[in-house]
């Protein structure tokens, strides 16, 4: 049957051709200062140096052959060489803060193996990462609102402290304001400041993650400001009208393009094709500042993971108005090389302890959920049982025991902290060595394994 030999070599041949070119979409995010960058610049370094370090050693990087960081032609690209820049400066840097989304491509090309090696010489995968800030997710529950329905939850959030004293006169004024009066702009611009400091304040002075609109914190370059004014009127409702002109107008159409373009928009244009998502968190900070901090950090994650729970009769689906896709999702406590490495397991236990419920949810959508203690760039070393490193802004070493972290996480989030220094990273990052880390390789398998190379 020579005819069917031969469509069969074609057949092969075909799916050897479209195997060939992969794409694998991963997200990458978190809270601020969650460790995003340095995890992003961690894991290009690891792959740019994969023939050397713990990568070198493990399928399928054993058939990596080279890996290219695009430089040219990536929109809103991911600051690398800025963070390298940084990281490998004398004294060494963290790298800065970032506030919006950016965008990673690399692409790999693997040796084939087995029958395809015939047919085809090499398999590429190009490796998308997309970073965003956590925040933009929280954002989420404004799709299922409208305008005076926001307004009534303003209400009730500035009623209840810590709100209602870091909102201070600027509840009375809001309060005060007519919804369908006519609406001054200089003062609309005021009070959509004052809003955002108070943002700020309920972040910084309270520790609060649910702090909306998230745009007003963490703007990205994609949104005008002007489209960015707008404030609760705390007397509207549900039921509230104005006329055009009014504050209730102005308010409510601005309010409606947030929601319907900025908010929409990040999860049509970016989040939906995504086929797999990095959350980061750090357990370690809120464990250190103690049980309220602990507390907003779980209803922020909680908020985080909704995004990413497929079960619940479609809520999600219908939300967004298409099905998303992500099909791993890694839940990795960041920075543990703060802790003994005989403690890094408790971290991340104490952080799924927190999470157990929202993570059953997601797993049970769906989703693969992999939970690693990971540190992107390991600042300490172990000598006894001690940890050696360099404190930030001073030179020389420090020799400290760090304490303990519980086995699990106590129902009464009580728990005694260990001590968190701020440290410097290491001295001698060099782009073409691999950065010394925790798990980065058990990480970035897992991802590409996703992908079947
Ligand atoms: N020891 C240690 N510290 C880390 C590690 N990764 C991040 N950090 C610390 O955490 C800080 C924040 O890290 P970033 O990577 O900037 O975090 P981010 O999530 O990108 O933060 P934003 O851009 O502000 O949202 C750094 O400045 C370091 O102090 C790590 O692997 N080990
Ligand atoms: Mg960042």
């Amino acid at each position: 049957m020579p005819n069917n030999s031969a469509n069969w070599f074609k057949q092969v041949a075909q799916r050897a051709e479209g195997l060939g070119q992969q794409r694998l979409r991963v997200g990458v995010t978190g809270l601020s200062g969650a460790g995003k960058t340095t995890f992003i610049t961690s894991l290009i370094n690891q792959l740019e140096n994969h023939n050397k370090g713990l990568l070198s050693r493990r399928a399928p990087f054993d058939r990596l052959e080279s890996v290219r960081w695009q430089r040219d032609n990536v929109e809103r690209a991911f600051p690398y060489l800025e963070s390298l820049g940084a990281l490998s400066a004398q004294p060494a840097r963290w790298p800065d803060s970032t506030s919006d989304l950016s965008r990673v491509v690399i692409d790999l090309r693997f040796r084939p193996q087995g029958l395809l090696r015939k047919l085809q010489s090499t398999r590429q995968l190009r490796l998308e990462i997309i970073d965003y800030p956590g925040e933009w997710l929280l954002d989420l529950p404004l799709l299922q609102l409208d305008y005076g329905q926001w307004c009534e939850q303003m209400r009730q959030w500035l009623e209840a402290e810590p709100r209602r004293s870091l909102a201070g006169p600027l509840r009375d004024t809001l309060l005060g304001l007519d919804p369908a009066a006519p609406v001054d702009a200089v003062q609309l611009v005021d009070l959509t400041e004052q809003w955002r400091q108070f943002l700020l304040r309920c972040r910084s002075e309270a520790g609060l993650s649910r702090n909306q609109p998230a745009r007003f914190l963490q703007p990205g370059s994609d949104v005008a400001p002007q489209m960015l004014q707008f404030v609760p009127l705390l007397l509207a409702n549900r039921h509230s009208a104005g006329e055009q002109g009014s504050w209730w107008a102005e308010c409510q159409a601005r309010f409606n393009y947030y929601r319907d373009f900025v908010v929409r928009g990040f999860f049509e244009q970016h989040f939906r094709h995504l086929d797999q998502q990095v959350l980061l968190v750090d357990m370690l900070g809120p464990m250190d500042a103690g049980e309220a901090a602990l507390n907003d950090l779980r209803d922020a994650m909680e908020a985080v993971l909704a995004s990413f729970d497929y079960g619940r009769s479609g809520l999600l689906a219908r939300l967004l108005r298409f099905r998303p896709r992500i099909g791993r999702l890694a839940f990795c406590a960041t920075k543990v090389d703060k802790v003994n490495p005989a403690q890094q397991r408790a971290v991340q236990q104490c952080l799924e302890d927190l999470m157990v419920d929202r993570l059953a949810d997601v797993r049970h959508g769906g989703v693969e959920v992999r939970g690693l203690p990971l540190s992107a760039i390991r600042a300490t070393r172990q000598e006894g049982d001690a940890l050696v490193a360099g404190l930030q802004g001073e030179e020389g070493w420090v020799r400290y025991r760090p304490g303990d972290i519980p086995a699990h996480l106590p129902q009464s989030l009580q728990v005694s902290s260990p001590d968190l220094l701020p440290l410097r990273p290491p001295p001698g990052l060099h782009r073409s060595e691999p950065f010394p880390h925790y798990r980065m390789d058990d990480l970035i398998a897992w991802l590409i394994e996703g992908a079947e190379p």
